[in-house]
């Protein structure tokens, strides 16, 4: 694969150089590479105060297996998974309660983010947290339960590293692996919206943030935003 690199060194940060570049993945697929190392500890903390209110869970797929990756929500709709299959509810089925609000940091790096990759608009309702220790994967899939598939989801990874599966329309697919390290923040648009996608098992491995995990961010615009007429 051909990767697109343009350097960009306008974050500065002591734990590392603070340079930052994008890579393409495939079109309309675009990794800022260490865009978030700056504010991750932010990031973690904003984690921990919605981890307090509705902690990470093992959800069950609707086949009836656990999904090794733990996860939790917050912003106006999380996902849930129950007997009819997997849904976006507005309540925690766990705590009966709304779901944690979106803290701001969270959803301006996912903003910052998607503005960086011309997406000036984007008003993400939902963010869910995947925590991933070793061992843990995500099966190929698509995401395709959110109303407005012209938006684009914002992912940001962080800890240990990933190596992240991308095909294409059919899970038959051929698929190319795109390391994902800390910080990395990926903005997933157009035509890359709806293709499918899967994490390998992660490695054993230690990063100074996390030890052992990895977690992944995803904010998503879910329903429909009314557009403004005349
Ligand atoms: C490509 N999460 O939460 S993030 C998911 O690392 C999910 O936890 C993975 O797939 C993770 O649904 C991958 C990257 C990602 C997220 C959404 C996408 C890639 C995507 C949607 C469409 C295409
Ligand atoms: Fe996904």
């Amino acid at each position: 694969m051909r990767y697109n690199r343009t350097m960009n060194g306008d974050l500065f940060d002591l734990s590392h150089n603070g340079e930052t570049w994008t890579e393409t993945i495939a079109e309309d697929a675009l990794i800022l590479r260490q865009y978030a190392v700056a504010q991750a500890p932010e990031i973690i903390a904003a984690i921990e105060t919605v981890t307090e209110q509705s902690p990470f869970r093992h959800i069950q797929t609707p086949g009836g297996y656990t999904m090794s990756a733990a996860i939790t929500c917050c912003g106006d709709l999380g996902w849930v998974s129950g007997p009819q299959g997997y849904r976006y509810a507005r309540q925690d089925p766990q705590t009966g309660r709304d779901w944690p609000e979106m803290p701001a940091v969270l959803r301006e790096i996912g903003q910052q983010a998607a503005r960086e990759a011309g997406y000036s608009e984007f008003h993400p309702d939902s963010c869910m947290i995947n925590r991933y220790a070793p061992g843990s994967k995500m099966s190929l899939h698509q995401d395709r339960h959110e109303q407005d598939l012209s938006a684009p989801i914002v992912s940001v990874s962080l800890g240990v590293p990933a190596m992240f599966l991308f095909g294409g329309m059919q899970r038959s697919d051929k698929t190319v692996k795109v390391p994902l390290a800390h910080g990395d923040v990926v903005v997933w648009g157009g035509v890359s919206r709806l293709c499918f996608h899967g994490v390998l098992p992660i490695k054993a491995d230690y990063h100074p943030t996390l030890g052992q995990d990895r977690i992944n961010i995803t904010f998503r615009v879910v329903r429909k935003h009314r557009t403004q007429s005349i």
